[in-house]
């Protein structure tokens, strides 16, 4: 029949017609029984723990580097900080497989038609793509970051700290728009299922578990020493490099190679202090040396533990007569870079175990961890353990 308007013949809307007729009938071809409510329940349900998880050992991490002023973060367990970013990094990672399986299970419902219903659901499907986005996003540069493959120009620390908010507030009502689904599949027993489907069910959400087992066993070793062997897709082994400690930045990198060798090398102690302290490697090395078995714990989720030995902060902060509650920044002889200087609140300086090391494992630093003095405390993330120390400012 002719258009009753135009008159035109038929042929002319059909491109048309047969696309939209192709775009309804998708969600029909999507016939296995993995894109189900139950699996993509019980999918969210695992995504939702592991994204709090996540989240929580993130704000750890971000408030430990930049606590607000009254913020004090306490000095023990000496391994807190190892536990919760190895949890962070290790359990992201074994988060992507069980991202990928819900993504698969729910992808049929992207083509969803019409696209847009109503309002109401054009805000629901906005902010699932939030939600994709953001979660793709987080595990996606994370895993590159971690890799030290640095292919954006803005700084990962800060995208990743901010758009974890907008993820977990998407994530919070997307919770609450499908907790009824939640409830109904997981909660309610009237529910029956073929014996077939639940067969196929248990095997993929079995699968899916493996994975995620898998990639923290092969993991997991760079910061457990036991099982460092399996790590083989970590990008950092903890007993890999000079004198069997990992290293992230050089002295070459830092551009400390002449600098750290030069005779007149010092450490002063300055600022608010009653005496300023100048001291040469010989005077530092004749001071009561003490020895620690400490981690440098990485954001990067890798971790390797050693015995530092050398004079405590303490100790000099009280010879320069520093008052208990000062907070000292400790700087290192590298001229730039985000990490040449970090600050030391009194909980961590007035602790035994905080360190200016002058040696690891019974040799004197090698360059690459920081000759001839370095920073090591206990509970702190290795981009606050300063190396090439000169310079203690108290304040
Ligand atoms: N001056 C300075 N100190 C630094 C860094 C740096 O780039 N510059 N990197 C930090 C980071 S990110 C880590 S994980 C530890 C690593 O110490 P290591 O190289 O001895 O293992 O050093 C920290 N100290
Ligand atoms: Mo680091």
């Amino acid at each position: 029949m002719n258009d009753p308007v135009t008159n035109d013949p038929p042929a002319r809307r059909r491109p048309v017609e047969a696309a939209t007729a192709l775009v309804r009938s998708l969600p029909g071809r999507f016939t296995s029984p993995l894109h189900s409510e139950r699996v993509a329940a019980q999918l969210g349900i695992w995504l939702g723990i592991s994204f709090t998880v996540a989240l929580v050992t993130g704000l750890i991490s971000h408030f430990m580097q930049h606590p607000p002023s009254w913020m004090l973060w306490p000095s023990r367990p000496v391994n807190l900080y190892r536990v919760t970013q190895g949890v962070h990094v290790i359990g992201g990672l074994a988060t992507i497989p069980l991202l990928l399986a819900k993504l698969w299970s729910v992808y049929p419902r992207l083509w969803q038609w019409p696209p847009l219903r109503s309002l109401s659901h054009a805000v629901e499907r906005g902010l699932v793509l939030l939600l994709v986005g953001g979660a793709l996003f987080q595990l996606i540069t994370g895993l590159l970051n971690i890799s030290y493959a640095y292919l954006w120009p803005f700084s990962f620390p800060a995208a990743h700290y901010w758009t974890s908010y907008v993820l977990y507030g998407a994530l919070l009502i997307h919770v609450v728009n499908e907790w009824a689904k939640v409830r109904a599949n997981l909660w309610t027993r009237e529910r029956v299922e073929a014996p077939e489907v639940t067969r196929s069910r248990r095997r993929f959400l079995g699968t899916v578990a493996a994975a995620c087992g898998l990639t923290v066993l092969v993991t997991v070793g760079e910061t457990f020493a036991p099982l460092s062997k399996l790590a083989v897709l970590a990008p950092r082994a903890p007993d890999v490099g000079p004198q069997g400690i990992p290293v992230n930045r050089t002295a070459l990198a830092a551009g400390v190679t002449e600098t750290i060798r030069r005779p007149d090398f010092r450490l002063t102690v300055t600022g608010a202090v009653r005496a300023e302290l100048s001291l040469t490697l010989a005077e530092l090395t004749a001071m009561p040396q003490h020895t620690v078995r400490l981690p440098i714990s990485c954001v990067e989720g890798w971790s390797a533990e050693a015995d530092w030995t050398g004079v405590r902060l303490r100790d000099l902060a009280e010879r320069a007569g520093a008052a208990p509650e000062a907070v000292l920044v400790v700087e290192s002889l590298e001229r730039s870079g985000a990490y040449n200087s970090s600050e030391v609140r009194a909980p961590h300086w007035n602790d035994p175990l905080t360190l200016l090391a002058l040696r690891i494992n019974g040799s004197p630093l090698d360059p690459d961890h920081g000759y001839p003095l370095r920073l090591i405390a206990p509970n702190r993330p290795g981009v606050l353990q300063t190396k090439w120390v000169t310079r203690v400012v108290v304040s």
